[in-house]
């Protein structure tokens, strides 16, 4: 019977199969153990004889690393360590045994060697352990958005405008339809969308042409946009903070195989707890200034300064209200003071940095359009966006969740290319 290394515990004492990959060997002509891994999990196999006879022992010393196997044996809880199990060998088809040596060794690699060879970094334990964060992040957040009302509506890749400014955009030819851009976010069609399902959320690839070569920019990046009618700036910050925890939740639940391997400190993870700390841009700036930092009202927080936020907190920092000056068309003035708007970033503990960008819409008519012409977007383009102001406007919100900063954040890993299979980076679009 074919089964799954992650479904071992169900069929101890049991014949079964694995398919996998050997990724390590041990031993000599007398006994061997493979390090076995089948993408679900890893396994030790055990050959030596009686079970293993002649061929089998022979053949188990013929693979040598990333070989591909399909490995035979019955199980048994490993002796000394809990919900570890292990299989008494008795049979091994090979695959394929490598032709030559497999170039990623247990030896310290450069990072230009590690991301010329992403294609083999992959399976590496600790890019294992990430990905698989990684796709249960993705779950969470469905999960979290399906209970709470929001219904996925997929935006487009290929937009006629900028959302984020125009100096990240990447440029198309479109047959005789002029330039379009590659998508910065899908927040502008997830404004019309909620208008009819009023709620609405999409996950999907999003574009910078970032000149940044920071441990947190990408080019190409996996953004989870939300968009809900009737909430306001507040109700906003709740949902974003519900969502974390969610997420959290979620990855203590299940990942502890995968934040082992990382050697997570699960700690500080217990603590994230609802409600987050808020903080106004201008109490922030004031905070910054008393821990020492010389940043000037009016500029956006660096990499230093979200640590000083953030450095004696146990739970996520929202930095709301900013000035209007270095933030986006589309964000609502604020009504207590027009110098500033509805918005927020949250910071995440532990040098996670900025992990979400929200804000409240503009929904006048007159006040949006009026932003949209200092910022010198051409109108025409963003005439669908105005309407959405002219026809049962109401107050809305919403917000963009970088999932690669997530994972990063979730998992420590040292550089955000990790946290992505095919990193794409200023410098670096192969493989
Ligand atoms: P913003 O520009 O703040 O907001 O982006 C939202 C979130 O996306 C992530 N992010 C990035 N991740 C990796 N590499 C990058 N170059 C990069 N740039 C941004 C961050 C950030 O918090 N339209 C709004 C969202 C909204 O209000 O709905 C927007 O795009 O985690």
């Amino acid at each position: 019977m074919n089964i799954l290394i992650q479904d071992a515990k169900n069929h101890v004492g049991q014949e079964v199969t694995i398919r996998g990959w050997m990724y390590n060997k041990r031993g000599s002509g007398k006994i061997w153990f493979l390090e076995l891994r089948d993408g679900s999990g890893f396994m030790q196999g055990v050959v030596a004889p009686p079970a293993a006879s002649p061929d089998v022992m022979q053949a188990a010393e013929k693979l040598v690393m990333e070989s591909s196997v399909k490995v035979t044996g019955k199980v048994a809880a490993h002796p000394k360590f809990k919900d570890v199990y292990e299989m008494q060998v008795n049979g091994i088809e090979i695959v394929h045994v490598c032709e030559e040596e497999y170039p990623i060794s247990k030896k310290e690699h450069g990072p230009d060697f590690l991301l010329n060879n992403r294609h083999l970094w992959l399976r590496s334990r600790k890019q294992w352990a990430i990905q698989r964060v990684r796709d249960v992040v993705i779950q969470a957040v469905y999960d979290f958005f399906h209970k709470n009302g929001f219904i996925k509506i997929d935006t487009p890749i290929l937009t006629p405008n900028a959302c984020e400014g125009a100096t990240t955009l990447f440029e198309i030819e479109y047959f005789d339809e002029g330039t379009v851009y590659l998508s910065q976010s899908g927040q502008l069609y997830l404004e019309a969308a909620i208008m009819s399902v009023g709620r609405a959320f999409d996950f999907g690839p999003t574009f910078r042409a970032e000149k940044s070569k920071t441990k947190r920019h990408l080019t190409e990046f996996w953004m989870m946009d939300a968009e809900a009618a009737f909430v306001e700036h507040e109700e906003s910050m709740e949902i974003q903070e519900s969502m974390i925890c969610a997420i959290v939740e979620r990855v203590l639940r299940d990942c502890l195989p995968e934040l082992t391997i990382l050697e997570r400190n699960l700690e500080p993870f217990k603590k994230i707890k609802t409600p987050f700390t808020r903080l106004t841009y201008t109490e922030a700036i004031e905070k910054l200034h008393s821990l020492g930092s010389d940043i000037k009202f009016g500029e956006d927080l660096g990499n230093d300064d979200e640590g000083l936020l953030t450095q004696d907190s146990d739970v996520p920092v929202f930095v709301h209200k900013w000035p209007k000056a270095i933030k986006p068309f589309y964000m609502k003035t604020d009504p207590t003071n027009p110098e500033l708007v509805c918005n927020d970033d949250l910071i995440a503990t532990e040098g996670g940095g900025e992990i979400i960008g929200g804000s409240q819409r503009e929904d006048s008519y007159e006040k949006l359009k009026a932003a949209v012409e200092k910022e010198g977007l051409k109108g025409t383009e963003y005439q669908w966006y105005l309407d959405l102001r002219k026809y049962g406007s109401v107050p809305h919100s919403g917000f963009g969740l970088g999932l690669e900063r997530v994972v990063r954040w979730l998992t420590q890993a040292e550089h955000i290319r990790e946290t992505i299979p095919f990193p794409r980076l200023m410098e670096r679009v192969r493989p």
